[in-house]
């Protein structure tokens, strides 16, 4: 395996269970010797396009065996029936959501997120347009880059239809950008998925055998005072914004934006609870080995034979 400027993180190697056969070797180009060191790799230390093109001489006439045609095909085969338009969930889910926006985007349209349930998602199902399409802040998935990073997109590409997703949580973390972006009447795009908490870590917690406990509002102290209004609070700083109540919706807001003459806000409520099965790697997060609920015993039962897969040299 070559990687190219990564640092093998866990959300790249399945936390290293993905790559567990015996016989994978890694060559690591990165111009970070201490990145390229990691895990046993032989190391390339070089700038990836200056490395990647000594590497293609050096391998000239080599064609790899394995067969890697129709695959992306079959991934979006299963997962596209996600994205279209609102099936048995009284609210709409973050993968409509997707759908609804890449209905919307065109060649020009850049997606941007950072932190939440959406980058694992759009992850799996975003289909990117030309180069430069798709930015996600994945090294540190820090929330609160979202509104200020896509203010900063448009800065340096004015010419591009900038789309940032952003959860109610993320939004709460670091939002002020927006009366800058008002203030100088820099256009972009805010999709606003308000599922009343951190849906994401909900999740996580659950899948630890966890029981639900102080990631949504409904389950936080005082949580039932809480109807923070997102559409009110932009429009407060300057930005155009709505509220919409179905994917349709949505849709006809998206189709507005270019109208907009500073930041576009759209907020929708969605299901905390959904999220893409498919294409699911494991994540070491750690899993007490006592407890006296049954679904942490199962979880941990599950951890242990994860973490037998896992091969990190
Ligand atoms: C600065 C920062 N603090 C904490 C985290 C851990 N974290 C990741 S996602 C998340 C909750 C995000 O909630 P929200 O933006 O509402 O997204 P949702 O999963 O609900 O869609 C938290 C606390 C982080 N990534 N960055
Ligand atoms: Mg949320």
């Amino acid at each position: 395996m070559i990687g190219v400027g990564t640092r093998f993180q866990d959300f790249t190697t399945g936390s290293w269970g993905l790559f567990a056969n015996p016989e994978r070797r890694l060559i690591s180009l990165n111009v970070a010797a201490y990145d390229a060191m990691k895990h046993g790799a032989a190391p390339l230390q070089s700038d990836a396009l200056v490395g990647l093109k000594e590497l293609g001489a050096a391998l000239s006439g080599y064609t790899s065996p394995g067969k890697i045609d129709g695959l992306k095909p079959d991934w979006f085969a299963k997962v596209d029936p996600l994205t279209v338009a609102p099936g048995g969930n009284e609210l709409p889910t973050d993968m409509q959501v997707i759908g609804a926006v890449q209905r919307a985007a065109g060649e020009n349209t850049v997606v941007m997120c950072a932190a939440g349930t959406m980058p694992g998602e759009l992850h799996k199902l975003w289909k990117a347009g030309k180069p430069g399409s798709y930015h996600m802040e994945y090294g540190f998935s820090c929330m609160g880059y979202e509104i200020a990073g896509a203010m900063g997109i448009k800065m340096a590409q004015p010419d591009r239809d900038v789309i940032c997703f952003t959860g109610d949580g993320t939004y709460m973390m670091a939002n002020s950008e927006m009366a800058t972006a008002a203030m100088m009447g820099i256009p972009f795009t805010v999709v606003v998925t308000d599922n009343r908490g951190y849906g994401c870590i909900n999740r996580l917690q659950m899948g630890c055998g966890g029981a639900e406990f102080n990631n949504l509002l409904d389950h936080a102290v005082g949580g039932e005072n809480s109807n923070i209004d997102f559409a009110k609070h932009a429009e407060a700083m300057g930005a155009t914004s709505l509220k919409v109540g179905s994917i349709a919706r949505l849709e006809e807001a998206l189709a507005k934006r270019a109208e907009a003459k500073g930041p576009y806000v759209i907020v929708i409520d969605t299901d905390p609870y959904p999220s893409t099965e498919s294409g699911g790697t494991w994540w070491d997060v750690g899993v007490p080995e006592v407890s006296e609920r049954g679904e942490v015993n199962a979880a941990r039962a599950k951890y242990e034979t994860n973490k037998k897969l896992q091969r990190a040299d």
